[in-house]
């Protein structure tokens, strides 16, 4: 993985800030991640296709018994608080790292102090899932520092729980296993009942884009957990435990909104499983209409896409080369995702700003999170490559 130095120094004054000597510092990155296909199915105990990508939470640490002190190199404030009783405090990013403390220390019985310094190439609020890489790359600090190694389920699981406990979103399991679990050049292919995974390679010459709609989404604003409680009433009048658990041929009976809810997740599931045949195959033109057929799903069942969103997504689909685009994580903003051809990526970011869409940039399908090996000097210098497979 590619760090430009810049952000090696940014990390380094960062942690001076806090108290921290960088020339003993540890470096943990988890990413972001994509989701090709699979969108709002997760909580419903169903199948979802995300990569992790090259963009990423860094986090340069050194323990410190009794002490939690991270200053961010971007963000306002600092995470401060007694590792051994971490406490609720508000909704800044230091939120995040308290309720991976707290939920680390419910598994392993204690956690360890650090003192830390954060920097993110993951946009905030962009539905890269800035959040689940935050609090990855928090537990892999906090755990691989105390000198607990903490299985790769069991980090998940505690930034999940993170996350839905302390936070307050009510959020299925992909976007920790992602960042976790990611490989390079593939998808994983998670079922979210049983948590196994398989991993998908993608063909070579396919490149990721993605495109910020220009509304920021913030999944505590509460539509979010409005439809995961629709799913939920849905699938209590059907008698089953999950959405996972019927097909379209059960469901016709649905009042509406439900209807349409569970409409979604039964197509959607259905999506990623021909998805991955299509990788599989090569069908690159099948995967390309999955693609545009679950933004579509997400539009018109799911509701939770915006105009800006709709508008990012057909604008990309009028880009030569490109053979899907949709909106990508929890919807209501964020950003839209678009498959395309090696050869034609270099031209898309200028097509898009025309179209009036700025800031298109290509993520390349990465592997999970991990320790940087030598620390803050093995950080390499210069910009990431363009991320094509
Ligand atoms: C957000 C959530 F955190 C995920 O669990 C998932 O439900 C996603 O929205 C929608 O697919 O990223």
């Amino acid at each position: 993985m590619t760090i430009g130095i810049p952000r090696r120094q940014a990390l380094a004054e960062a942690l001076r800030s806090a108290g921290g000597d960088p020339a003993r510092a540890r470096v943990f990155r988890a990413p972001g991640r994509i989701n090709l296909l699979g969108e709002h199915t997760d909580y419903n105990h169903g199948f979802v296709l995300p990569a992790a990508i090259d963009l990423d939470v860094a986090i340069a640490a050194v323990a410190e018994s009794g002490v939690f002190l991270a200053v961010s190199a971007q963000m306002e404030g600092q995470a401060v608080f007694d590792p051994e009783s971490p406490r609720l405090s508000g909704d800044s990013w230091g939120s995040y790292l308290q309720g991976v403390a707290w939920s680390l220390s419910q598994y392993t019985g204690r956690v360890g102090g650090i003192r830390a310094g954060v920097h993110s190439t993951v946009p905030v609020g962009s539905g890269l899932s800035s959040s689940a890489a935050l609090e990855v790359a928090t537990g892999l600090a906090l755990s691989l520092l105390a000198g607990h190694a903490v299985a790769k389920e069991a980090l998940a699981a505690a930034c999940l729980r993170a996350e839905r406990q302390w936070v307050g979103v009510n959020c299925g399991p992909m976007d920790q296993w992602a960042s976790v679990f990611g490989q390079r050049d593939s998808v994983i292919l998670l079922d979210c009942r049983t948590m196994d995974i398989e991993t998908v390679h993608l063909p070579e010459g396919l490149c990721l884009a993605v495109v910020d709609s220009g509304t920021p989404r913030t999944l505590a604003e509460g539509g979010y957990n409005r439809r995961r409680s629709e799913c939920e009433q849905a699938a209590r009048l059907l008698g089953v435990p999950a959405l996972r658990d019927v097909g379209e041929a059960d469901i016709g009976e649905l009042p509406e909104p439900l209807l349409r809810r569970a409409r979604h997740v039964v197509r959607e599931n259905a999506r990623v499983m021909e998805g991955v045949n299509a990788l599989r195959a090569g069908d690159t033109g099948l995967l390309g209409e999955l693609i545009d057929a679950s933004h579509e799903s997400l539009r018109a069942d799911f509701e939770v896409s915006t105009p800006e969103l709709d508008a990012a997504a057909a604008a990309c689909r009028t880009c030569p080369g490109v053979l899907g685009a949709r909106m990508v994580g929890g919807g209501f903003g964020g950003s839209v995702m678009a498959v395309a051809w090696a050869d034609a990526v270099d031209a898309l970011p200028e097509r898009m700003e025309r179209l009036g869409f700025s800031g298109l940039r290509v993520v390349r399908a990465s592997e999970g999170a991990g320790e940087v090996v030598g620390g803050l000097e093995g950080l390499e210098g210069g910009d990431p490559p363009l991320g094509c497979r």
